[in-house]
């Protein structure tokens, strides 16, 4: 079967209590899972097609001559070709494959950021950044004696547009935005920021750590500059991110790091480099990951990307209706344009406790800062809790989660 025919949507009908049973942890255990922005679970195909690559079809790749190497890269090199289709990239060069989206973004600051950016220079980030879209960033900054402008948001959570694009100038020379915030939910105007970034001369990277499970990511349509995301929360397995960046761009940054398969020729005196992507990707890949990776976004596919968002917009308001009758219950994070996030503190009970009491009924949810400091000091508060859906999540996962919450109630009364 060809990629293309691979990422036909099966479109007729979405049965969330259906696509549960693809989950061996969710079919067999019964928990309760609204933890999925932290990283997603994972379904039986990808398991197999994990499993399968190590015990048919493994072999190091871009290396043997053998027709078992052979066949593991062709494989590995099928599932760039899937990606590509899978986020609307024109080339499948411009898919590099990394270890997540945190490192897909430090290795944009660390070539096209050390090599375009210098003294004076501004990079623009929002205030509802993960860290992962803040201290990179950071470090470039104060490397080059650059400056790190950050566009504010609202007490809703919403990006204010109107104070972001005041922050663009010549100077600017990175924009960098998540398309969805994992901390509030906040779906960010992705396409409209690109275009005001563009007008004034800067690149944009998009963070599409929280987007990539949820939403139909079409690059060529963003013309973002670069996108990052990770494996993991799209149902893929830990170790295999991706980043995607137009062609000319790549081609114009140095390597990230140095070592085999990066590499054209090498000599003591000088090395030469490969052509992108390879160039970004030093040493073995996770080439068992890239097979789990490959299989995650043929089950999205299957699914229906389409079907998916229209489930989890239901099941978010869904949610958001139940949740406000809960007495002392605050939504953190209310914009206009949300998804897959509720955040929210419990009056007079520390987040961490409605966690355990959570967990002690079977519900994952997780209580923190959630990687995004920035976002709860806006909020003036030290943590949240948050539930985050996915495709496998129903409306009686989240009455679950609200009998939950009116235990914790009774308990703190
Ligand atoms: N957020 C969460 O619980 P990595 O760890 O590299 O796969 O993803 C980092 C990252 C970057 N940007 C956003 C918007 C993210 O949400 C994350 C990961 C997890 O919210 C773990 S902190």
């Amino acid at each position: 079967m060809s990629s293309a025919e691979k990422l036909i949507p099966r479109d007729e009908g979405f049965d969330p209590a259906r696509v549960k049973l693809d989950f061996p942890i969710l079919k067999n255990t019964g928990l309760i899972f609204l933890d999925s922005a932290a990283s997603a679970q994972k379904p039986q195909c990808v398991i197999d097609a994990i499993a399968n690559c190590y015990s048919r079809d493994y072999a190091n790749i871009h290396r043997g001559v053998y027709e078992l190497s052979a066949r593991a890269t062709a494989n590995f090199e099928a599932v760039r070709e899937t990606t590509q289709l899978f986020i609307g990239a024109a080339e499948a060069r411009e898919i590099v494959f990394v270890r997540n989206t945190t490192e897909a973004i430090n290795l944009v600051a660390a070539t096209y950021g050390r090599q375009n950016v210098g003294r004076g220079d501004e990079v623009l980030i929002t205030e509802m950044e993960h860290h992962s879209n803040i201290v990179p960033w950071q470090m470039l900054c104060e490397e080059k004696g650059a400056v790190l402008k950050v566009a504010p948001m609202d007490d809703r959570g919403a990006l204010m547009l109107d104070e972001f694009e005041k922050l663009l100038c010549t100077r600017t020379k990175i924009v960098a935005v998540a398309h969805i915030s994992n901390a509030l939910g906040t779906v960010n105007p992705v396409k409209e920021i690109t275009r005001l970034a563009h007008a004034h001369g800067a690149v944009v990277v998009i963070d599409g750590a929280q987007a990539i499970p949820h939403h139909r990511v079409d690059v060529a349509n963003l013309d973002c500059d670069f996108y990052a995301l990770s494996g993991h929360k799209v149902f893929g397995p830990t170790g295999v991110g991706v980043l995607y960046g137009k062609a000319a761009l790549l081609e114009s940054m140095p390597p990230y790091q140095g070592g085999g398969s990066m590499i054209e020729t090498v000599r003591f005196e000088k090395s030469t480099y490969a052509d992108i992507p390879q160039r970004f990707e030093a040493g073995t890949p996770d080439i068992g990951g890239v097979a789990g990776f490959g299989a995650a976004l043929d089950y999205v596919s299957e699914l229906g990307l389409d079907s998916i968002e229209r489930h989890e917009r239901e099941l978010l308001a869904y949610a958001t209706d139940l949740l406000a009758e809960v007495p002392g219950l605050r939504l953190i994070g209310t914009a206009p344009q949300k998804a897959a996030v509720i955040s929210f503190s419990l009056e007079g009970v520390h987040p961490h406790d409605v966690g355990s009491i959570l967990d002690h009924e079977g519900i994952a949810v997780r209580t923190g800062h959630h990687c995004a400091q920035p976002v709860m000091e806006h909020f003036g508060v030290p943590a949240t809790v948050r539930a985050s859906l996915a495709l496998y999540n129903t409306r009686e996962d989240i009455d679950a989660l609200v009998r939950a919450l009116q235990t914790v109630r009774e308990l703190f009364k």
